[in-house]
């Protein structure tokens, strides 16, 4: 009979990972542990045997369905050190299939890597993160083997941010948050603000706020008081681009050091965004490049590509650099 209830019970587990069926765990700890029998479907970590969000992370990840994740209100601190690591063991939080993390309030959760490594790496794959009500600050990507974005290093499919506050972050290249080529990312009602981007060694700092080189979607946002190196460092910053490239919506990208905008040969559509402070938008089309960094610019109702300027005068629009 005990040989029967175990079989039933090891059945479940099996087909629960088989189907991957959708898990949910409520972190109950603070403490930075290892889930203990990762893939048994339960978030207990080890030694202390407490559900903790790397253990929710490690579990989440063995099952490719969409997890849930709750995050209750506190700071949940790294501590468990090591960088280049991808398995969620040591250093950032890697993600390897969908998952949902969600806070109790920007301001009341707050996930912090403490400058051990970045704070959030989503792996490349069919791999989408929602992060809600929550704050991610101090990670760090500063090292010559892992420099790039130092809050989230986004390679996966999809990434949402909706209430979400990057903060803190440093990175020789996206201080907040990178978005590879082919990967999509929607920010909505979030705040991108002091995150830093370094030199080390022989790259320079480039994004101080994010590196777009995906599609990228912003609305109801702010992208403020990120620092870079020199004006030529846009805060958010676009090589290049894939699917739509880059919108943004009711938006604003004020008081960064650098220019707001850099897109290179990538689409920028803006409806009802602000840029202004030191920088403006840098943007090159067809082998033509156009530096735009006049300081208190305002670009509003402004559609399309190239860029249009219709308000403010202050800023020159590609348009009228093209003429
Ligand atoms: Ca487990
Ligand atoms: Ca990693």
């Amino acid at each position: 009979m005990r040989f029967r209830h175990r079989f039933l019970a090891l059945l479940a587990i099996t087909l629960l990972v088989a189907t991957g069926e959708a898990a949910t765990f409520d972190v109950n700890s603070t403490l930075d542990e290892r889930d203990a029998v990762p893939g048994d479907g339960n978030c207990i970590s080890t030694p202390t045997g407490v559900c903790t969000l790397r253990a929710a992370i490690i579990e989440a990840n063995q099952n490719i369905a969409v997890d849930t994740i709750n995050l209750p209100a506190g700071i949940f601190t790294l501590t468990l050190a090591g960088i280049a690591e991808d398995l969620a063991v040591t250093g950032d939080l890697d993600i390897l299939t969908p998952i949902n993390i969600l806070g109790a309030g920007t301001a009341a959760t707050v996930v912090n890597a403490n400058g051990i490594d970045r704070v959030f790496h989503v792996l490349m794959g069919d791999v989408d993160l929602t992060l809600e009500d929550l704050t991610v600050r101090d990670g760090s990507a500063v090292a010559s083997g892992s420099y790039l974005g130092g809050g989230v290093f986004h390679q996966g499919r999809n990434l949402s941010l909706v209430r979400v506050r990057i903060t803190e972050n440093v990175a020789n290249a996206a201080g907040g948050l990178w978005v590879a080529n082919g990967s999509t990312a929607s920010i909505e009602q979030s705040t991108f603000d002091n995150n830093e981007a370094v030199n080390i060694g022989y790259t320079n700092a480039n994004g101080p706020a994010i590196i777009n080189e995906g599609a990228l979607d912003l609305s109801n946002s702010t992208v403020a008081n990120n620092t870079g190196f020199t004006w030529n460092v846009a805060n958010i910053e676009m090589p290049r681009c894939s699917g739509s490239g880059f919108s943004a919506t009711n938006s604003t990208i004020a008081n960064n050091s650098g220019s707001g905008i850099g897109s290179w040969n990538c689409n920028v559509l803006l409806r009802h965004v602000t840029v202004n402070g030191e920088g403006c938008i840098r943007y090159r089309l067809a082998g033509r490049r156009f530096d735009m960094y006049q300081p208190a610019v305002d670009l509003m109702d402004w559609y399309g590509v190239p860029v249009r300027d219709d308000l403010d005068l202050e800023c020159p629009s590609v348009t009228e650099a093209l003429g």
